[in-house]
């Protein structure tokens, strides 16, 4: 439309289409939306008023009225452990932009954005320092005549 107009009004006929493309196409947009860095900050903002004693969940030790705690874990308690972790609460903040989007923007697209706070953690999992110790346990138990 843009182009066909633009192309009428200014290119005389048979111009090389070249020199006349539509001059105001503009990447569609969506006022509004949240990027990544914005869902992030958010959710640290998040996390920062509900997660009163600072565990990184929202969860009943919290200063928080236990009825309010079961609307946040309906929406976000993904793993259904009856606490909303950080990285739940950021999920929950990109579906709700997502949602939003599909709303108000249908055309830009989806948002994926990869929890910012995910911090690897192997309580109970063995070192290696404890995996040679144990080996070296079986082998002493095992092989009594001790030639490996
Ligand atoms: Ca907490
Ligand atoms: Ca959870």
């Amino acid at each position: 439309m843009c182009e066909n107009e633009w192309r009428v009004e200014y290119c005389p006929e048979g111009y090389p289409s070249l020199y006349c493309d539509c001059p105001f196409y503009v990447e569609p947009t969506c006022e509004g939306a949240w990027n990544c860095e914005d869902i992030a900050s958010i959710s640290v903002e998040v996390m920062a008023y509900y997660d009163t004693n600072g565990d990184g969940s929202i969860n009943l030790e919290d200063d928080i009225d236990p009825s309010h705690l079961d609307e946040i874990n309906a929406y976000c308690d993904f793993n259904g452990d009856g606490q909303t972790d950080a990285c739940e609460v950021h999920a929950c903040i990109v579906m709700i932009e997502n949602e939003w989007r599909d709303e108000y923007c249908p055309d830009y697209g989806h948002v994926y954005c990869d929890c910012p706070f995910y911090i690897p953690e192997c309580d109970g999992a063995w070192t290696c320092t404890d995996i040679a110790n144990i080996t070296v346990d079986v082998m002493n138990y095992y092989d009594t005549n001790g030639d490996g």
